[in-house]
Parts: C-alpha cells; structure tokens; sequence
C-alpha cells in the first residue's frame, strides 16, 4: 500500500491512500508524547481531513511499534501547561480532541501500542478503536500528577460504565487489548501484523456507505452527550440539508427577485 504524503511536517505524518487520511504521531524515541507543537500539527492536519472532499475517513495513529500515543511529553510540562516552540504553557490537545468529535467523518483510532494517559484519551474520544494484540491501554494522570476530567472522563465512562471508568482513573493501572475488548474500550483486536488491513479494511467498508448518512449518525450520537454544542452540530448539519431543499431556494429566490416567497407548493411531509 502507497502511502501518499499530503502534507510534510516535523513531529507528525499525514499521508492519503484511497479516500483515507493517516494522520501518524511521529515521535517514536518518546513513544509517540505529543507536545503543543505535535498538537498543533495533528490539528491542522485534521482541519485539512475536515475541508478535503476526497478524505472520507480519518486513521490516527503512532510510528514505531511501541507505542500508540503516551500522551503530553513530561519534559515540556512547565506549571500552567506544556510548552511548545513559543515558551507559552497550553493545553491544545484538548483542541485535538474537540476536532476528532466534530469532524463529520469516521476517525479510526489505530492502536499500535500503549495508549496511555493523554494518549489513552486520544483513542477514546475516536469513532472506532482497532487494537493490535501488543496494545496496552491506561490512565496515568493521579499517578503523574495530570487528569483529564471532560471527554477524558465523561465519555470514557459512557463507554465502559462508571465503575469501570473509576477504576481505569483511579488505580491507573494497564490493561491489555484483551481486557479492552471486554470492556467495550476498543472495537476489534488483530495480530500486529494485520492491523493496518483490517483498519483499511474497516474503512473500506465505512466507505461503501451512505457519507451523509455516517456524518448524521455520527452529529445525532455525540448531541445526545455534547449538550448545546452537540446540537449545534446536529443542527447545522439539518441546515445544510434544508439548504439542498427547493423550498429553501425559494426563499433566497425572492428575496433577491425582491418578491413574496411561496411555499405553499412544497409539501408538508406527514
Ligand atoms: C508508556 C509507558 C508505560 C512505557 O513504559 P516502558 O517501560 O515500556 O518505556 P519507558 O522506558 O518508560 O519509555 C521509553 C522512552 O519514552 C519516554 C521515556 O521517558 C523513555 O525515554 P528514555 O528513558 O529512554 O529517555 N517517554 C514515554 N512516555 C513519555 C512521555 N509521556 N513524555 C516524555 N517521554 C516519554 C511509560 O513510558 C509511561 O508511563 N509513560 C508516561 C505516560 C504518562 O504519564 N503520560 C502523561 C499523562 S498526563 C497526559 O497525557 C495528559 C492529561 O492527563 C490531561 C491532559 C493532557 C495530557
């Protein structure tokens, strides 16, 4: 498989193949840490994934076969955040995190290795999570002085239930691919060696399907749990399909024809 690079970077790949975006932690000597200059390249890759019609899915994942993502790179954790290039203290993985839940297209977390702390997040907060066998998942924040109390949090716990979620914070303990299946915390596990084909082929299939069908499962299932955000989505997402309306034509029709719209001949579904 030819991996096409769409855009050079200097801590993350991002590469197209088929209607799929790669975005890959490159970062391997840390297992795939991200610091604020990580972040904002991972960001600006998926705002790419986001405006580029011929990207219908997104896969994330890290280089090497350690590690998935480890989460923030702790030598550039200073007191009000992580420090990039710039010497200001942030926290923009949770800009990351925001842009994988909004996007209106499938992420597929492909989890090579540990997916711990931040990192563990990351796959989380992903449509879907395919596993290789060596994967290790967990939380560290209590242990390394750090926690993630929104999706982090909160949509781990819709995910595993309450008490499982507990648990993963509060004992910061790893857990192997195995027990994430029977968790509920990924969807699949594979042998290392296939899981890029299964991922690709995963997408495949994703990919056979209805796109504005996905995006609108994908807006209604995040605005049960996103509160006004959530339905913001949602919402504009039903704007964009109202604007392909005639009835929605004719409105801006008359307007512009400085004319009274007539709606009275578009139906009005039962
Ligand atoms: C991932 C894990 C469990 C792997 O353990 P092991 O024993 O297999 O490898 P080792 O030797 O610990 O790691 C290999 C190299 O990668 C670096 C290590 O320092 C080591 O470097 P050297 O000693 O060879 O020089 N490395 C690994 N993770 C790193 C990291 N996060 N930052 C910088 N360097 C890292 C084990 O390495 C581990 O537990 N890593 C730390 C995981 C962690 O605590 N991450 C931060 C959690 S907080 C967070 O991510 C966060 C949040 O909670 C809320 C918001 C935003 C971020």
């Amino acid at each position: 498989r030819e991996w096409q690079t769409i855009k050079e970077y200097e801590q993350i790949k991002f590469e197209y193949f088929e209607g799929i975006g790669k975005i890959t932690i490159n970062r391997p000597r840390y297992y795939n840490a991200f610091t604020p200059d990580t972040t904002k390249e991972m960001c600006d890759a998926m705002v790419i994934c986001r405006e580029n019609p011929d990207i219908s899915v997104v896969v994330l994942t890290g280089a090497g076969d350690k590690a998935f993502c480890s989460g923030g790179d702790q030598n550039v954790k200073s007191t009000a955040g992580y420090i990039g290039k710039d010497g200001v203290p942030r926290l923009n993985i949770l800009d990351m995190q925001k842009l994988i839940r909004s996007i209106p297209k499938p992420v597929v977390a492909m989890v090579n290795g540990y997916a711990i702390g931040g990192g563990h997040v990351l796959h989380v907060v992903c449509d879907l999570s395919i596993a290789s066998e060596k994967a290790i998942f967990g939380q560290t924040g209590p242990k390394v002085g750090s926690f993630d109390a929104g999706f982090g949090s909160s949509y781990l716990a819709r995910i595993v239930g309450q008490k499982k979620a507990r648990e993963i914070w509060f004992l910061c303990e790893q857990y192997s691919a195995a027990e994430a299946l029977e968790m509920g915390l990924v969807n699949k596990v594979v042998p290392h060696e296939e899981l890029e084909d299964v991922t690709v082929e995963w997408c495949n299939k994703m990919m056979q399907h209805s796109p504005l069908a996905l995006r609108m499962i994908k807006a209604g299932l995040n605005a049960e749990l996103d509160g006004q955000a959530g339905i913001q989505e949602l919402a504009g997402n039903a704007t964009m399909l109202y604007y392909m309306t005639e009835e929605a034509q004719e409105g801006k029709h008359a307007f512009l024809e400085k004319r009274k719209p007539d709606f009275k001949k578009y139906p009005k579904m039962p």
